[in-house]
């Protein structure tokens, strides 16, 4: 008896920012789905989150428990940071969830978030490590107040920081016909959970849903990078060609989530000027351990 999971995922620039520092994770199965939101100055926002996405693969895949992974994907951070000056002080967000069975075990630092969708209740599973979150819980805020606090993007928590973070672990019990998402704050910082909810139940087609949430945090003003992983919990003996819904390489999934940013729609993917070519090195390091690319991959979305 178990659950397996059918994802949709996009990540898109917004209308603000030059790039995008969110990185997500879709694999093994897929049954580890994770989103991180990098940050620190000049491209280093988006080496913080591609490096914390990449380990907690590579840990994962060597039979780590998400803590252990999530806590050396902050190690990974740490030391790059330390050992390029032009990427010191960059940080990342990291939420990420495991399918084991029927359960979800769920590894969170930072404010992105993890969202259940079941009987049509929409459940935040997480608590962000946020400024305005902390507000909230000594009651010096509302919740109304904080979605217009200029403190609202502030985070408490981050990978790459110090030399040790304390991630939060929580188990989640899935049932076939529960949604699950995993977004940065770029959707829950432009739309509100009821309208996520309302979204998220009216569309039964995923990859619409995800099209929906991240089209509703561009209309809002797309203020940040917005990042969305949509997964539908089904029965572990569910047909596996339904999967294939999803692009099933690296190469076409940038394209389809470039295509989804752009205001005509043209499928334009442009270099992002990686001078070193760090990133791509990193990606490459990723896609060698994709043993069966028709079902996993990796993604960081190209800078457009
Ligand atoms: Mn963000």
């Amino acid at each position: 008896m178990g659950v397996r999971l059918l994802v949709a995922s996009r990540s898109d620039v917004g209308r603000v920012r030059a790039g995008n520092e969110d990185a997500l994770l879709v694999a093994d199965d897929p049954r580890l789905v994770a989103v991180a939101d990098g940050m620190g100055g000049h491209q280093a926002g988006e080496v913080a989150s591609a490096t914390a996405v990449a380990t907690l693969l590579e840990r994962v895949q060597h039979g780590e428990p998400i803590d252990t992974a999530i806590s050396a994907a902050n190690d990974a951070v740490v030391t790059q940071s330390q050992d390029d000056e032009s990427l010191r002080g960059m940080g990342t967000t990291l939420t990420a969830g495991m399918v084991d069975g029927s359960s979800l075990r769920i590894g969170h630092v930072g404010d992105s978030r993890a969202y259940l969708l079941h009987g049509g209740e929409l459940r935040q599973l997480t608590t962000d490590h946020s400024v305005v979150a902390e507000l909230i819980a000594a009651g010096e805020l509302t919740e109304e107040q904080a979605l217009v606090d200029p403190r609202r993007s502030m985070i408490t928590r981050a990978l790459g920081i110090e030399a040790s973070v304390a991630v939060d672990v929580l188990t989640v019990e899935l049932e076939p016909g529960d949604r699950l998402l995993l977004c940065s704050d770029g959707l829950t910082t432009m739309v509100r959970d009821d309208a996520i909810a309302e979204i998220l139940a009216a569309e039964r087609d995923r990859e619409r849903a995800a099209d929906a949430l991240v089209d509703a945090a561009n209309a809002a003003g797309g203020a940040d990078n917005v990042t969305v992983v949509v997964a539908d919990v089904v029965d572990v003996d569910a047909p596996f060609e339904d999967t294939m819904e999803t692009p099933a390489v690296a190469g076409e999934v940038v394209a389809a989530s470039t295509a989804a940013a752009t205001d005509d729609g043209a499928p334009t993917v442009t270099d992002d000027g990686d001078p070193d070519g760090a990133l791509e090195a990193l990606r490459d390091a990723v896609d060698a351990e994709v043993s069966a690319p028709r079902r996993r991959w990796w993604q960081r979305r190209k800078r457009s």
